[in-house]
């Protein structure tokens, strides 16, 4: 019996000295102190010893048994550690490496334009009003006065989506619902996404952006007009580019004007892009037509004021010195990156 314990002692000392992985432990816990193991196996036939001989034997095997407890839990603590710094060698880092580039958004140049033109007339205290794309007719046209057989009444250049309600061709009938609601002095800018049926071209497209100003109050004159425009135009296209008003048409302004700037590419001597004539045209305008003062209860007699439009692709296309309206929706990477 003596002898079979000491086997038993040098064969799990063996053992123990060959495991490498926690699993060999486990096995061979369960093959020396599991209950069909080994040294279980031998306790069992304790039975079969002298009275006599029962202590001593008893004892052997108790100390077997904890000593094998001890050596298999120190075993596996050793393993542990072994696997614990073989993991911190696999996974170091090496921190002198360079990062990896982040890709950084960057602002459409359609954003970019408007919050130019925004910060001009926020910095000369106008204040931003938005509004529904989907609006009344009555809003859009009729309290523009711009009369029913108007060529901008046509159906094939307004989305009609019954009689009365069409997608807005303009971003005025935002200035309108502003002057229904409050009193004059008014000093608005109406920026926004507008509709109207025309084929893509590289100039066109049936949804643009545009920004529209207006400004009511007593003694508003076109001089307050032509130095608001003038210094806007000089504030996009430098200090000094030549500007000068057209007479133009539109029903919701009287008198009515085109504001061109001398050519950005030629500086007015005549190229391609201002169709050999000097002059960009870059915005409407004019003073408030006493029609549409009248219309939303107000005193033509006392109060006036003057309005502009332009169309933001525009002025991106000539700022940018971009030759394509369709670059702005087509969302190339290639083309959004350079700006
Ligand atoms: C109210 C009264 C008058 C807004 C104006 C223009 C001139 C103009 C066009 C520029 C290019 C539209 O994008 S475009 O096609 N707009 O020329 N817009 S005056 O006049 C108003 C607005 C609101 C109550």
């Amino acid at each position: 019996m003596r002898e079979k314990l000491l086997n038993i002692r040098k064969e799990a000392e063996k053992s123990l000295l060959e495991a490498i992985k926690q699993q060999d432990i486990e096995r061979l816990r369960i093959n020396f102190l599991g209950k069909k193991g080994k040294l279980t196996q031998l306790l069992r036939g304790m039975g079969n010893l002298l009275p006599e001989d029962r202590p001593v034997i008893g004892q052997m095997a108790n100390k077997l048994r904890s000593d094998l407890e001890r050596m298999i839990e120190e075993k596996i603590e050793a393993i542990k550690e072994k696997e614990k710094l073989e993991r911190l060698e696999k996974e170091q880092i090496d921190v002198t490496i360079t990062g990896r580039k982040k890709f950084i958004g960057r602002k459409h140049p359609l954003t970019r334009t408007l919050e130019d033109i925004k910060s001009f007339f926020i910095g000369m205290g106008y204040e931003v009003v938005e509004g529904p794309e989907i609006e009344l007719d009555y809003y859009n046209f009729e309290a523009l006065n711009t009369p029913e057989d108007h060529p901008a009444r046509d159906v094939q250049d307004t989305f009609y989506i019954t009689d009365k309600i069409l997608l807005r061709t303009q971003t005025s009938p935002m200035q309108v619902r502003t002057m229904e609601k409050r009193k004059p002095p008014l000093k608005i800018l109406a920026p926004g996404r507008v509709y109207r049926s025309d084929a893509v071209d590289a100039t066109h497209s049936p949804v643009f952006h545009q920004v529209e100003g207006l400004v009511i109050d007593e003694n508003i004159t076109m001089g307050d007009l032509k130095g608001t425009l003038i210094a806007f135009a000089r504030y996009l296209f430098g200090q000094d580019r030549g500007v000068r008003f057209r007479p133009h048409y539109f029903p919701f302004t009287e008198p009515s004007a085109e504001l061109d700037i001398s050519c950005i590419v030629c500086n007015g001597k005549g190229c391609r892009l201002c169709s050999y004539n000097g002059w960009l045209e870059i915005l409407g305008c004019g003073m408030v037509h006493p029609r549409v003062l009248e219309m939303v209860g107000y005193n033509p007699e006392k109060v006036g004021g003057f309005a502009l439009g332009m169309g933001i692709e525009r002025i991106a296309l000539l700022k940018y010195g971009i030759d394509d309206m369709r670059l702005f929706f087509e969302n190339d990477l290639r083309f959004l990156r350079q700006f």
